[in-house]
């Protein structure tokens, strides 16, 4: 195995507790995800990258750094991508999903914010982010209110950015949304001394819709009955698309995706046909955050979606056919991320839309709401969300959890008690 303590040596890791977080991370894998049966020949790879995650990739990061190229740290589906790598940056969504940064960041944030909030900011004052360590600077957004304040201390220890997302998707604030985008293109071409073209962007906005359409081919195929892929790979694989190289990434999806659209020709699935089938809603899962679908799984449910941004947020639409110029591209991308349904729009009645169409066309027998512990804006959506599928006897349940293992049991046995509601 590479050994890469001279490369995190240089990135200014803590490398004593970062060695305490990776030597954590294959036991946990294994449990979770390699004593899964029937697994698709097709993970091997997400399995590798997994193998890699503090390795590998960021090796390539500072390799594309060594040659002059910027690397820029996501928080939020709302930056695109297409922008960065357009001016010949790599983006990469930010470590997030562990409670092991989380006292790192309550040291210095309140308690009561939400897990992935702290986790992100743990990882950065506790230095044992290497992708946040490689990244010239990070793009924040207004988002929720925990988000914006922590990215005003985060710019006391790194290079910040905010970009502004609108309230509302009116016309003004589709506008002004429109408006950050071209700044953002600025900024961009300020800090990599590269110009945006019109075919640069067209190239990497090609590159971006590759991808989530092929994300949206694996998450399609999990329509099947029985499903050909667990929930807990299928997470996995959105989480990866994050950080991996695009066009690789793209090709190991759709190789997937071959395997298991063969696996359906054959009816073969990894769960019984009688599993309870759960859409999971709400708040995002950054990686290694496997803790609902762990439990979900290991109770006999098997996931058939995430309405979330770590999931059809993500990738669910697709750039609507443009004029080709600059404006008419950035015009696109920008109503492309306006797609996104977030909690933090107000009115968000597309989301609850998302949520009815996901649970009636993947034929979800029940839907299970997650929030992330004092994320507001998803804990007061889940009222008309559940109201919404209870006008068509869908059942819903809701679980509000964090990062920490403490309320696993408690969390089982409410599942448990939905799953045997659902059979019943
Ligand atoms: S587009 S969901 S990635 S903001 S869970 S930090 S909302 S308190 S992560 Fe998100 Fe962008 Fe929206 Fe998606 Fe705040 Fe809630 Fe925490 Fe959240």
């Amino acid at each position: 195995m590479t050994d890469y303590r001279s490369m995190w040596t240089e990135l200014g890791l803590d490398l004593e507790k970062h060695d305490i977080l990776l030597g954590a991370l294959p036991g946990m894998y294994e449990g979770i995800f390699l004593s899964q049966d029937d697994r698709p020949e097709g993970m091997a790879y997400f399995d590798f990258v997994i193998g890699e995650i503090h390795g590998l990739r960021v090796k390539e990061l500072m390799d594309h750094k060594a040659s002059g190229g910027k690397v820029i740290g996501l928080f939020c589906v709302f930056v695109p991508e297409d922008l960065i790598l357009a001016a010949g940056a790599i983006p990469v969504g930010l470590c997030a999903g562990t409670q092991f940064s989380v006292p790192d960041a309550e040291e210095v944030l309140p308690r009561n914010t939400c897990a992935l909030i702290k986790s992100s900011f743990g990882f950065k004052v506790g230095r044992t982010c290497p992708y946040v360590q490689a990244s010239d600077f990070v793009i924040g957004e207004t988002t929720c209110d925990g988000k914006k304040k922590m990215y005003e201390i985060l710019a006391e220890y790194h290079p910040t950015y905010v970009m502004e997302v609108p309230n509302k998707k009116t016309p003004l604030g589709r506008e002004l949304f429109l408006e950050e985008l071209r700044s953002l293109k600025t900024k961009l071409e300020t800090e990599t001394g590269v110009t945006i073209t019109a075919e640069r962007l067209a190239d990497a906005t090609a590159l971006v819709e590759a991808k989530r359409a092929a994300l949206r081919r694996l998450h399609n195929i999990r329509k099947a009955r029985p499903v050909p892929i667990s929930g807990l790979d299928a997470l996995l694989v959105t989480q990866i698309a994050f950080y991996d190289d695009p066009a690789r990434f793209t090709e190991k999806v759709n190789n997937l995706c071959d395997e298991l659209e063969g696996r359906i020709a054959r009816g073969e699935g990894v769960a019984s046909a009688n599993a309870p089938r759960i859409l999971v809603s709400g708040s995002p899962m950054a990686v290694p955050n496997w803790k609902l679908h762990r439990i979900l799984e290991d109770s006999g449910a098997t996931v058939i979606g995430e309405e979330s941004c770590t999931g059809t947020r993500y990738f669910g639409s697709a750039l609507a056919e443009n004029d080709g110029t600059l404006a008419g591209q950035l015009k696109a991308i920008a109503d492309r991320q306006l797609e996104t349904h977030c909690a933090c729009f107000t009115p968000n009645d597309e989301r609850i839309e998302d949520v009815l169409t996901l649970a009636k066309d993947w034929q979800a027998d029940g839907v299970v709401h997650y929030t992330l512990q004092f994320c507001h804006t998803f804990a007061n959506e889940a009222v008309k969300i559940e109201r919404a599928l209870a006008g068509e006897n869908i059942p819903l349940l809701r679980i509000e959890t964090d990062y920490s293992d403490e309320d696993m049991g408690q969390i089982k046995n409410r599942v448990d008690a939905f799953l045997k509601m659902i059979r019943g």
